[in-house]
């Protein structure tokens, strides 16, 4: 066995050699190295340009079918503005709609859990807001495996990731978060004077959503070069972490004139640390998610902008995609939902 497994090593070793080595050749004089050219890079799969919502007509189903709509956390308005969207199509269709979520945010085991639920519910489809951009492959494989369709909504499942994994998934239902968080960061920017310091409170890094719209607050800031950032940090989407993190940020960086939040609920926590520390007035703050707390913020003039990105449209062309599937339509692989800025002057009395 130790002689096997010295072999085994010594494969091993010789091989990674070869592959990672010049290769040698003879001649009749000398022996020549060629450098060996390096192995292409695999081209990251290009999204698909994503369409318009189809129509697909009358839909008239074949039966109630039964739709699994999976989101991350109640406690989050959005995702009960995502089910009453969701819920309003089913009863357009007749379609039987469960719709659950886990406790938190962060909870993406707990999804995960509810995932291998609806698979053993033998549900038609599911359709799904998944927490994370790649935990959630390995239950998803679970449902292509038990041939349940899987539609995504709102946070994108790693193309990449799911490329390797050999994950099917029917469609992404969603908008561009890049082009979204820059249309904030650019009136947040601007309404800074285009000087001072600028902040931002992050999603849960590496996951899809958040990171797109990381990049869309850096390309607005690109255009702004009087702007400095004074600091970027993840407050995991909830408001009490935006409010215990703007709280530290504010203490390292007193002079912060403008905060842009990948999130409402993590702009509300973070008008929180703005009022305990007596600066009302003196920060302008960017939200995204269009609240109804947060139009409230913006009423009062405590929130500058919001996007809003439209989850009721989700739940419902989540639910009517699935049917449309279900019914032998074709569906686009990757369906469009737009961003919208919302800004103080449009709701204040
Ligand atoms: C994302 C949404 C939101 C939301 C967040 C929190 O996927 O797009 O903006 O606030 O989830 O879970």
């Amino acid at each position: 066995m130790a002689r096997l497994t010295a072999l085994w090593v010594v494969l091993v070793v010789t091989t990674g050699m070869l592959a990672g080595c010049p290769k040698a050749t003879t001649t009749d004089a000398t022996t020549k190295v060629e450098p060996v050219p390096p192995t292409p890079p695999t081209p990251a799969p290009e999204a698909p340009q994503a369409a318009e919502m189809p129509d697909f007509g009358d839909l008239k189903p074949a039966k109630a079918y039964k739709i699994a709509l999976i989101m991350k956390t109640m406690s989050n308005p959005f995702f009960q503005t995502m089910e009453r969207g969701a819920k309003e199509e089913a009863g357009k269709l007749g379609i039987d709609l469960s719709s659950q979520a886990a406790d938190k945010e962060t909870d993406d085991e707990k999804q995960a859990g509810i995932v291998e639920n609806a698979i053993a519910q033998k549900a038609d489809a599911i359709v799904i807001a998944p927490a994370d951009s790649k935990t959630l492959i390995p239950a998803l494989l679970k449902a292509n495996a038990a041939d349940i369709p899987v539609i995504n909504l709102d946070n994108r499942i790693d193309p990449e990731a799911a490329r390797e994994a050999g994950l099917k998934l029917v469609t992404f239902i969603g908008p561009d978060n890049a082009s979204g968080a820059e249309k904030a960061a650019a009136h947040l920017l601007e309404a800074m004077g285009g000087k001072g310091k600028v902040a931002m409170l992050e999603g849960i890094r590496g996951v899809d959503n958040a990171e797109n719209r990381k990049k869309g607050f850096e390309r607005a800031l690109g255009g702004f070069p009087q702007v400095e950032l004074a600091d970027s940090q993840s407050a995991s989407w909830e408001l009490e972490q935006g409010e215990s993190v703007f709280t530290n940020m504010l203490t390292a960086h007193s002079d912060i004139t403008g905060l842009f939040c990948a999130n409402d609920m993590m702009a509300l926590g973070a008008i929180r640390a703005i009022e305990a520390a007596d600066k009302q007035g003196q920060i302008l703050v960017a939200g995204y998610d269009n609240l109804e707390a947060a139009q409230e913020k913006l009423k009062s003039g405590a929130l500058l902008c919001t996007i809003e990105q439209h989850p009721d449209l989700m739940g419902a062309y989540g639910v009517r995609c699935a049917v449309a599937l279900l019914e032998g339509k074709e569906i686009p692989p990757e369906v469009a939902v737009p961003t919208d800025l919302v800004t103080q002057e449009m709701l204040r009395p």
